[in-house]
């Protein structure tokens, strides 16, 4: 390898310190449920309807906390003061290249049971009133009649355990920012006139060395009017006439976990939508620079709107005062999506909305898309991803409202051909600073 490859950036020495602290964690909340072991389950892949095609297969992320491999029907067995148990499926199939062999470097921690029957290995551990078994795959139901399947709340204590990423975690997420940032750079070099969203989509894939079932969720690559479809995935082979804006929200994947970054582009140096690209990015290192433990999330989301507020004021979008836009809620139809949201293993990750007990914690009134209400704690990896849209749906009843007169709507249609601009970094929560995975990896790659 390189010595640029992000992958090797990672220091595999420190698996055994995360394999430690996560045993810690299941031992706990196996005794606060009442389990003495458990058995998690990797998946199997889904068959197409009426096809002998397989969907991608996703590994369980329960069982990925544990181990990178990323097979179906592998199961882990662990129960507290042993050593865990891996039943690495190894089928006799002389259709499909065999499974990789384990690598050392995290195997070494496993007693690896090889098993080649999918149905039959899950009989050969005795049934046992407190397993607790985690997955999915249909067989499971059959083979563990006294046990507990997906109890919940063992399973929101095994979220909540994965929001504080360990130092190998961190390493991983930053790997991917890496990795991720590769990509992006190639795409905005490939952001010339002829390029088409399609084009630049194999510009990522190219540099970032994924294919299209590796990234960790389909790339969003939205030139022009695109960018204010806020999940733009549609990636048009045409090529635009002219090129004006780009939003691209692409990530990448280390040992299953996963980048989550947005740049935005305005092919003109000058102009409302170069100010508002450069206002955006702005406001986006103000709350990153609020990312501390003890901040409760749904304010930072407040204070963003409050951002935009002001950010639409100064760039002469809305005449009126900042706090009056964010109580009248004029902020949400340029800014109808969260703040940001946990990131690990899960672009989304777990346990975003719930407390400690496993209760659900309220977004905040009029913010229904919010991902993340917790209270930041130390090790938390999550995402600040600001935007401004030009999005005709949320515009058309301001249009006819009783403050129409306070907008601009002869500037927004003229931003209105640029879409929008959103900026996103994966941003780690310390007692101190926080560090920020993305931009680190943009400083390092320049
Ligand atoms: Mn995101």
């Amino acid at each position: 390898m390189s010595n640029n490859d992000p992958i090797s950036t990672i220091d595999t020495n420190l698996f055994p310190a995360h394999l430690q602290l996560c045993l810690a964690r299941l031992e706990q909340a196996l005794a606060e449920h009442g389990y003495e072991r458990v058995l998690i389950h990797s998946g199997e892949p889904a068959i197409c309807f009426l096809d002998d095609r397989y969907s991608p297969f996703v590994v369980n992320p329960q069982f990925a906390w544990w181990t990178p491999l990323k097979a179906p029907h592998c199961g882990l067995l662990i129960e507290p003061g042993k050593q865990p148990v891996l039943y690495n499926y190894q089928p006799v199939d002389y259709w499909h290249a065999p499974a990789p062999v384990p690598e050392a470097w995290w195997a070494d921690h496993f007693e690896i049971r090889d098993v080649t029957d999918p149905e039959r290995w899950l009989d050969k551990i005795v049934d046992h009133p407190r397993t607790a078994v985690i997955g999915n795959a249909p067989v499971l139901a059959g083979c563990f009649q006294n046990a507990a399947l997906n109890p919940t709340a063992l399973i929101h204590s095994l979220h909540l355990a994965r929001t504080i990423k360990t130092e190998w975690e961190q390493g991983c997420l930053a790997a991917a920012n890496h990795r991720a940032v590769r990509g992006h750079r190639a795409v905005a070099e490939a952001f010339v006139p002829g390029a088409s969203e399609f084009e630049l989509q194999l510009a990522y894939l190219r540099a970032t060395g994924h294919d299209d079932n590796g990234t960790p969720y389909s790339n969003i690559i939205a030139i022009n009017e695109h960018a204010a479809v806020l999940h733009f995935t549609e990636l048009s082979r045409s090529v635009p006439t002219e090129l004006r804006s780009l939003v691209i929200d692409a990530g990448a994947e280390v040992q299953g976990y996963a980048s989550d970054i947005t740049r935005s582009y305005s092919t003109q140096q000058n102009g409302s939508f170069a100010d508002l690209v450069d206002a955006v990015d702005a406001l986006q290192l103000e709350l990153v620079a609020e990312v501390k433990a003890g901040v409760d999330y749904r304010d930072l989301h407040l204070q963003m709107h409050h951002k935009v507020a002001v950010t639409l004021k100064a760039l002469e979008i809305v005449d009126l005062p900042p706090q009056d836009q964010v109580d009248l809620r004029l902020t949400s139809a340029f800014l109808p999506h969260g703040l940001g949201h946990f990131l690990g293993l899960q672009v989304h990750d777990v346990a975003g909305l719930m407390d400690d007990a496993g209760e659900p914690i309220a977004r905040p009134d009029g913010h229904p898309f919010l991902r993340l209400t917790r209270e930041l704690e130390a090790g938390n990896v999550l995402t600040i991803e600001p935007g401004i849209y030009f999005i005709e749906q949320l515009l058309a009843p301001l249009r006819e409202g009783v403050y129409a007169r306070h907008i601009n709507w002869r500037l927004i249609d003229e931003l209105k051909p640029y879409g929008g601009v959103r900026i996103e970094d994966d941003v780690l929560v310390t007692d101190d600073q926080p560090r920020n995975f993305s931009r680190e990896a943009f400083a390092a790659a320049s």
